[in-house]
């Protein structure tokens, strides 16, 4: 199966956590894109009252499938959160970012009793880091920040959008520092470490709040 396949395979798993919630958190990234076109297929979709949603393009998708967006302010916490990651560790640790909607994620997934991670078998990992991990940063402070990071062994690149030629914005209308050759050894630490630099608004390792369920889709079986 090709990795494409193998999202839609796990995505097609993860439905049966959105069963019976009324208020659901929806992630951002292509085998999320999966769930909510398979979600929209599903006759239970109509017992669903409202999602959270972690990104522009996910608040698109969701309303074009008639499920209603609401804010956290609205919700309260939620009883399930769906989301892809870039890598993931035996230990549900995982790192994010790399659709650039870390923040709203980290803040959903903190608000959330479950957290379900879904991703094909490519991002299985034991030690994080080949994947830049992304730190989302006030553009004020960019430069501080990636000296900082730099200080911690890592090699920070601003991320550009290729349409533009310009650094990249998010939702949050800040930029995004991906940080290359890190050895995520500890990764509840380095997200510590990350965290308490000024400017860093969210770094993408979900170490401290990791996945409570993983999804992965291998092929013959999805294993969790
Ligand atoms: C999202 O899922 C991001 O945090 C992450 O970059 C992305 C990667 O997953 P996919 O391969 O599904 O796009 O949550």
């Amino acid at each position: 199966m090709t990795q494409d396949e193998l999202k839609k395979q796990v995505a097609q798993a993860a439905l049966q956590y959105l069963k019976n919630v009324p208020i659901i958190g929806m992630g951002t990234g292509s085998t999320v894109t999966h769930l909510i076109n398979l979600l929209g297929d599903c006759d239970f979709k109509r017992d669903i009252e409202g999602a959270v949603s972690s990104s522009a393009k996910t608040t698109e998708h969701l309303q074009s499938i008639g499920i209603r967006v609401i804010d956290l302010n609205q919700s309260g916490d939620l009883d399930i959160y769906v989301d892809g990651a870039d890598e993931v560790t035996p230990h549900k640790k995982m790192l994010k970012g790399g659709g650039g909607a870390l923040t709203r994620e980290k803040i959903i997934a903190g608000a959330s009793k479950k957290f379900v991670c879904i991703v094909d078998e490519s991002k299985c990992v034991d030690v994080m880091g080949k994947f830049p991990l992304p730190v989302e940063v006030l553009p004020l402070s960019r430069s501080f920040v990636a000296r900082q990071l730099a200080k911690l062994g890592g090699q920070p690149e601003l991320r550009m959008n290729k349409d533009t030629g310009a650094s990249y914005i998010t939702d949050n209308a800040c930029e995004i520092l991906d940080v290359h050759n890190l050895s995520i050894l500890d990764p509840v630490e380095l997200e510590k470490t990350i965290n308490n630099i000024p400017g860093v608004i969210t770094n993408g390792l979900f170490a401290i709040r990791a996945a409570d369920v993983v999804l992965v889709g291998k092929g013959s079986e999805v294993i969790t």
